[in-house]
């Protein structure tokens, strides 16, 4: 099979290319724009791989994303692209919709007119809402998103299930929890809390620090995906988490302590409108008709993240020295949203 994998040099989208051409022969073309997320380090040691080709470009540019799936006889699509911070589509929600919404329908409209076989759209947990203290999200919870960045996911949902009903593009959507691990950018909530705490910086913690997150070793989630792109039904939805469920305020002081950094750093500060209190996965779907179960467990893939951003300090040192301290000034410095102010003890 030949994928092309939109967003590799991201995260998971990275993540997954390793995976991939590690354990398969398949081969993958990676369409990325390298925006401030995207970053070819990520991929380093692959540029002469003899089944990759990396080609720098939007999702939303339909004649070069046509003439890719022509010349490269692209049999499959994996969308990760995207925008994909929270706090971020709350300054700035428009290139969210461009991307995530209209990205992802162009690449459906050039796939349908294709006839590409498979197509994969990398969705997420954030698409349901919030839940209470009780209850997971199965695959037919309501649509509830709450920030930009879950609508536009949403949305994009929404289409993809449109193109495989209206003209019948074999589309399968997955929807993941929080994942961590290697490679992720250090805007997100683990490898954020790392490299502070190993600077000697405040963890800035949002709120009462109660919200609550399911997560997943990224490992395990480009597993899942894998499965989906083989024997995904489609038309289907397929839920994926890490049945590792934490209140935020828990997993920091877990790295902490990981650390050996003292609590003192942690730093209360003001919340992210519209916070989602809790996320949870079921999985049971994939689990019992794919066959896929998580294989790490928290405590293992976290100490193994830790290690990881501890042995590649430069890598996560050289993004944050960058463009993304402008970045951290406006969310955390003085006069920012997040600024560090009484914490709730005090109130
Ligand atoms: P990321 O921000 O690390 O990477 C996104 C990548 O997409 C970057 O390489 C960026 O350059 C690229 N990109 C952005 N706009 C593009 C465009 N218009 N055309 C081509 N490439 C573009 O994100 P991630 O954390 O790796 O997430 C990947 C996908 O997984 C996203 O769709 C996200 O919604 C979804 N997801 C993420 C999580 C998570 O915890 N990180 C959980 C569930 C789902
Ligand atoms: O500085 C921080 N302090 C803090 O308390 C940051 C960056 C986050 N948080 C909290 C907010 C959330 O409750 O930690 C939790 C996790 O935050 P993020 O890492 O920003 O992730 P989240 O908003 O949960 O979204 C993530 O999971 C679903 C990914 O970023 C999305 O791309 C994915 O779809």
């Amino acid at each position: 099979m030949n994928i092309l994998v939109t967003g590799g040099a991201g995260f998971i989208g990275s993540n997954f290319i390793r995976l991939v051409l590690d354990e398969s022969e398949q081969r993958i073309v990676n369409l990325d724009l390298l925006t401030y997320a995207g970053n070819l380090a990520n991929l380093a040691g692959l540029e002469q791989h003899p089944r990759y080709r990396f080609v720098r470009g939007d999702i939303g540019d339909r004649a070069l994303v046509a003439g890719l799936l022509t010349a490269e006889k692209i049999d499959a699509v994996v969308n990760f692209a995207a925008e994909s911070h929270v706090d971020r589509s709350i300054d700035a929600p428009r290139v969210f919709l461009e991307t995530n919404t209209l990205g992802t329908q162009a690449l459906l409209e050039v796939a349908a007119d294709q006839q590409i076989t498979r197509f994969v759209q990398i969705s997420t947990d954030e698409v349901y809402g919030s839940l209470g203290a009780q209850g997971r999200f199965t695959e037919s919870s309501r649509l509830q998103p709450n920030s930009p960045y879950a609508a536009s996911k949403a949305a994009a949902d929404l289409i993809c299930r449109a193109y495989h009903q209206t003209f019948g593009l074999p589309v399968m959507i997955t929807r993941c929890s929080n994942n961590y691990g290697p490679y992720q950018f250090p805007e997100k909530l683990i490898p954020l809390m790392i490299a502070n705490a190993l600077e000697q910086k405040p963890l800035p913690v949002y709120g009462d620090g109660q919200n609550v997150r399911d997560w997943i070793y990224v490992d395990d989630h480009c597993r899942a995906i894998d499965r989906v792109l083989r024997n995904g039904q489609p038309g289907e939805v397929y839920n994926i988490g890490g049945q590792s469920e934490l209140p935020n305020i828990e997993l920091v002081k877990t790295l902490l302590a990981q650390l050996e950094k003292p609590e003192s750093l942690i730093e209360f500060v003001p919340d992210r409108p519209g916070h989602d209190r809790r996320y949870a996965i079921d999985a049971s779907k994939i689990a019992s008709e794919l066959g896929w179960q998580p294989r790490v467990r928290f405590a293992e893939g976290l100490a193994q993240t830790i290690r990881w951003y501890v042995a590649n300090r430069s890598w996560w040192e050289k993004i944050r020295s960058g463009e993304y301290q402008a970045y951290y000034e406006t969310m955390y410095g003085a006069s920012g949203r997040h600024a560090a102010g009484p914490t709730p003890e005090d109130s």
